[in-house]
């Protein structure tokens, strides 16, 4: 099964956080095909105030079931010391299973596609960078979305020494 992750980081060492995680997914059996460039963002859907985010999209490929993949997800999130205060507080790592190629899963734990996916142009921004050939849960290319969203979210991008 091949797909799509989005990370984001924005408490410690965000940099370190990001590559730890994707060795640990890599440690769990996940192949990494493609990253994207980190693309740091101011943080939305936030109430209270946060340092900037850095995020990057993964293309990967894994034997691992979807929902065997967000346990995953979820063990590295713990293993890198990820407190859940409240809702969106600050993280020293997020995984997000955002598309996973012809599944559709809408369970309690998990929601394929990613529900908020397009309209969150840190998602957006990198997934197009790696992918930008794909067409979205909307029916939408995903440079049209990318086009729509526009990049007022971004500080900045530099590509990831990682591989
Ligand atoms: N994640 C959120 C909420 N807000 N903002 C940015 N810029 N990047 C994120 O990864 C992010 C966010 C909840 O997961
Ligand atoms: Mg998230
Ligand atoms: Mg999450």
């Amino acid at each position: 099964m091949r797909g799509y992750l989005s990370l984001g980081s924005n408490l410690g060492d965000r940099s370190a956080y990001l590559i730890h995680a994707l060795d640990a997914l890599v440690s769990g059996g996940v192949r990494i095909i493609q990253t994207s460039s980190v693309y740091e963002t101011r943080p939305v859907e936030v109430v209270d105030t946060q340092r900037n985010y850095y995020n990057l999209a993964v293309c990967m490929e894994t034997h691992l079931s979807p929902h065997d993949l967000l346990s995953l997800c979820n063990a590295v999130e713990n293993d890198l010391e990820r407190e859940r205060p409240y809702v969106h507080s600050p993280r020293t790592i997020d995984i997000d299973i955002i598309l996973l190629e012809g599944i559709t899963i809408s369970t309690h734990r998990l929601r394929v596609p990613h529900p908020g996916m397009e309209n969150r142009s840190f998602v957006i921004l990198p997934l197009a960078e790696i992918a930008p050939d794909i067409v979205l849960p909307s029916g939408r290319p995903i440079l049209n979305v990318k086009k729509a969203l526009g990049d007022d979210e971004v500080v900045k991008t530099w590509k990831l020494n990682y591989g």
